[in-house]
């Protein structure tokens, strides 16, 4: 898939401001911190279309940005960010479980996954989750720009094994765009 042109759409905060289901979706998963506001940039090209920051809880909406004017990349809240209060918590933890069950237009979702640790409980609960509901979904290994060879192809080997009906894993680097071409060639099998 080439991304010709990417603009914000809009912002909710509740499940029941959602825009209509017209075009698929894609949607961006994972810890908060882990890189899914920046893959997003990387992958469209346009630095600050969505915001992103050091500190984790950045993204505490429901963002989307039209692809191409057919497709819905949307970035979520990260999950199992520990500093936001309990109450906080669990309204995000509701809304994304209930956006995964309930969206039809979902063509596909990206797991992201930090390199540096590919099996927290938190990424290993969300696929099961995606596997549960019958989901495709494809990870994302981000940050491989801080890993050494030897800890890239150790990281990969974990994650592939417990990861077994992912459609694909990509090691990622949004700061210097590799896997930008092996992600996009994925999409073009969920957005036709
Ligand atoms: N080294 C490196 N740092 C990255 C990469 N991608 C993201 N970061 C950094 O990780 C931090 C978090 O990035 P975001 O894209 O805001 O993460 P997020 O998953 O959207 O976070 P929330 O919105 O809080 O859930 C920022 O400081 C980014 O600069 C990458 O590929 N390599
Ligand atoms: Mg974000």
């Amino acid at each position: 898939m080439k991304i010709i042109n990417a603009v914000f759409y809009k912002s909710v905060s509740a499940l029941t401001g959602l825009p209509e289901e017209t075009f698929p979706e894609i949607v961006f998963v994972g810890r908060s911190n882990v890189g899914k506001s920046s893959l997003l940039n990387s992958l469209t090209g346009v630095k600050g279309l969505a915001k992103t920051s050091s500190t984790p809880g950045k993204t505490r909406l429901i963002n989307y940005f039209q692809i191409n004017d057919n497709i819905y990349f949307v970035d979520l809240p990260g999950y199992g960010y520990a500093a936001v209060g309990h109450a906080e918590k669990a309204h995000w933890g509701n809304l994304l479980v209930s956006y995964i069950e309930k969206r039809r237009a979902i063509a596909l979702v990206l797991v992201l996954v930090d390199s540096r640790h590919p099996a927290m409980a938190s990424d290993r609960e969300m696929m099961a989750f995606l596997e549960y509901l019958d989901r495709p979904y494809g990870i994302i290994m981000t940050k491989d720009d801080k890993l050494t060879q030897k800890e890239k192809a150790a990281a990969r080997r974990e994650m592939e094994s417990f990861s077994a009906k992912a459609k694909f894993i990509v090691n990622y680097s949004s700061f210097s765009g590799k896997g930008k071409a092996e992600l996009l060639a994925h999409f073009e099998h969920y957005t036709c």
